[in-house]
């Protein structure tokens, strides 16, 4: 069992089909104890029972939006748990509208959203965890996607945000590198899921992708759960700051 014993934090469960949720299935068949959060009331009646079927220690809402909801996070966590060897931001979010056309379509009030939720949440989230991780080898894992290095239909400002927390990654992986806690971002490729559907040309992307990697395949949960396990467990006690491709290949691909 390669996590056994960790305590793992998990954010982005939003139903069965969320990359979050096979993270968080693999985690536990690896011996972690989990603490499950969901995005509001909204989420709780389907996320509440998948949580529970995998005994989680915790499980509470967390609107990643509202500073006082991380806060309370913590504050619970901090109850049950003397500490926390990871956590998974598999979160990200922006208007169905800033996910279509190009990105001239960008509103000033979309493009903030994207980054508050996509991007600011994962610096917040990891300086309120910060004391609770630190001095136990912790790792801290987000979730991102190719749209954040190469230009993909509809991808707009969620390309930009994606941009934007790669290199967050970097810059969080050298403030909390010191207190040997390491940082890392995987890179999916196409998966259908609820985020997905909101994505103006996603069966596009999935069928190049499918056609063009060098596996001929897309991915699935599971393979991103396998490579979470690897990148959160002691395996990888070397690697912080990376950008992990799970695409099946896709990204090497020039013509
Ligand atoms: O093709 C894909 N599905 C890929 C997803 C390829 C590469 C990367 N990703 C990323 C996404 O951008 C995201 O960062 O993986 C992460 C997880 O996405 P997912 O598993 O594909 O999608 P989903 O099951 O919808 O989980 C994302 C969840 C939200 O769902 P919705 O669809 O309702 O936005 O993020 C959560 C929510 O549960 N979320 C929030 N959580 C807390 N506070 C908030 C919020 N304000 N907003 C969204």
């Amino acid at each position: 069992m390669m996590l056994q014993g960790k305590k793992a934090l998990i954010l982005g469960i939003a139903n069965e089909k969320s990359i979050a949720w096979a993270i968080a299935r693999h985690f536990h068949e690896q011996g972690a104890e989990l603490a499950i959060t969901y995005a509001g009331e909204a989420f709780e009646k389907r996320v509440r029972p998948l949580a529970e079927s995998l005994n989680a220690k915790a499980i509470l809402p967390c609107n990643v939006a509202i500073d006082n909801n991380i806060k309370a996070v913590f504050y619970e966590l901090g109850k049950v748990w003397d500490g926390i060897d990871i956590i998974v931001h598999s979160v990200a979010f922006a208007n169905k509208d800033e996910l279509k056309g190009n990105i001239l379509n960008t509103t000033r009030n979309g493009f903030a959203i994207a980054m508050d939720i996509s991007v600011y949440s994962f610096i917040a989230i990891l300086k309120e965890a910060q004391p609770m991780m630190q001095g136990r080898n912790a790792t801290a894992l987000t979730m991102t996607y190719h749209g954040g290095v190469k230009v993909f239909p509809g991808y707009n400002a969620m390309g930009v945000a994606k941009a934007a927390l790669e290199a967050s990654v970097r810059y969080l992986a050298e403030a909390l590198g010191p207190d040997g806690t390491r940082v890392n971002a995987i890179s999916a490729g196409p998966i259908r899921t609820l985020a997905a559907s909101a994505v103006g040309s996603f069966s596009q992307i999935l069928n190049r992708v499918e056609s063009r990697a060098p596996l001929r395949r897309n991915i699935t949960q599971e393979d991103v759960a396998r490579s979470a396990v690897y990148l959160c467990s002691d395996l990888s006690s070397g690697v912080s700051g990376e950008i992990h491709y799970v695409d099946g290949g896709y990204n090497i691909i020039g013509i």
